[in-house]
């Protein structure tokens, strides 16, 4: 309890399959008070990085919402159900990437600050931990298996999100097979990492973005990209496309000290 630290965790379940927040603590899940409708709506996910920070995907906050309609809540498994045990926040402040491009999704990178009276935020529980940042020099292996979380849909042409949150695994896309070319013409930039599931099982859909795609790291949960576009969901051969946030260390590190 206390200090929030990043820690160890390897992968605990298999992929495409429901998951407990128990297994993804960092996983933040976004929601959103419309002026004029009543309720709290699921908007996107998060990434918790630290006590008071989490980072999730610019296109999420395209509309402009003011920080007093956003809510994060922590350490919940099922989407839309409050759990005895969870974390909820409102934000004091958040930042979209200042050349994030609606575009291509160049760029699509927004840093989060939880609003809390103390100095801390969200506390470490059995449920809520943070992911690491990756170190500045990582370079991850071709093909490394990672993982995403997300409450987002079950199916491309789904008209529902996910009730309860869902894992899957992903491996890294080398560079060459992360082009436009794989991906119906659309610009790819460096800035943008590819992973996908060489079974064509598992990938990220509507409804996740924003969230982690993770990967081990000397007993370590690192954050290596956020969910942020693709041609529809698991197709074949077409990998997931992911924000990537070894390229924005320092732009997380200046925005935090904002
Ligand atoms: C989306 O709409 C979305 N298959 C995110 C990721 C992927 C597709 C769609 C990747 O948020």
């Amino acid at each position: 309890m206390g200090l929030l630290a990043c820690r160890v965790r390897r992968y605990r379940i298999k992929g495409g399959s429901y998951a407990d927040i128990a297994a993804h603590p960092w996983r933040a899940a976004i929601f959103v008070k419309y002026h004029q409708v009543p309720g709290e709506h699921f908007l996107c996910g998060g990434i918790l990085i630290s006590s008071c920070w989490a980072l999730s995907a610019a296109h999420c906050f395209e509309e402009g919402f003011s920080t007093n309609q956003l809510k994060i809540v922590l350490g919940r498994t099922s989407r839309a159900t409050p759990e005895e045990n969870e974390q909820k926040f409102q934000v004091k402040n958040y930042t979209v990437h200042q050349r994030f491009d609606s575009e291509n999704f160049n760029n699509d990178i927004a840093l989060l600050q939880l609003k809390s009276d103390a100095e801390d935020c969200a506390v470490e529980t059995g449920t809520v931990r943070a992911a690491c940042l990756p170190m500045p020099e990582l370079q991850l292996p071709d093909w490394t298996e990672c993982e995403i979380s997300g409450y987002g849909k079950n199916e491309e042409f789904s008209p529902f999100y996910s009730e309860h949150l869902k894992e899957g695994h992903v491996r890294l896309f080398p560079a060459s097979r992360c082009t436009a070319q794989y991906l119906e013409n659309r610009t790819v930039t460096d800035s943008m990492l590819c992973a996908g599931d060489t079974r064509n099982l598992d990938d990220a859909c509507k409804g996740d973005s924003g969230g982690p795609l993770v990967c081990v790291k000397d007993d370590r949960m690192d954050v290596i990209g956020i969910i942020s576009w693709g041609i529809g969901c698991g197709r074949k051969d077409i990998p997931g496309v992911y924000t990537n946030v070894s390229r924005y260390l320092d732009w997380i590190q200046d925005t935090m000290k904002l």
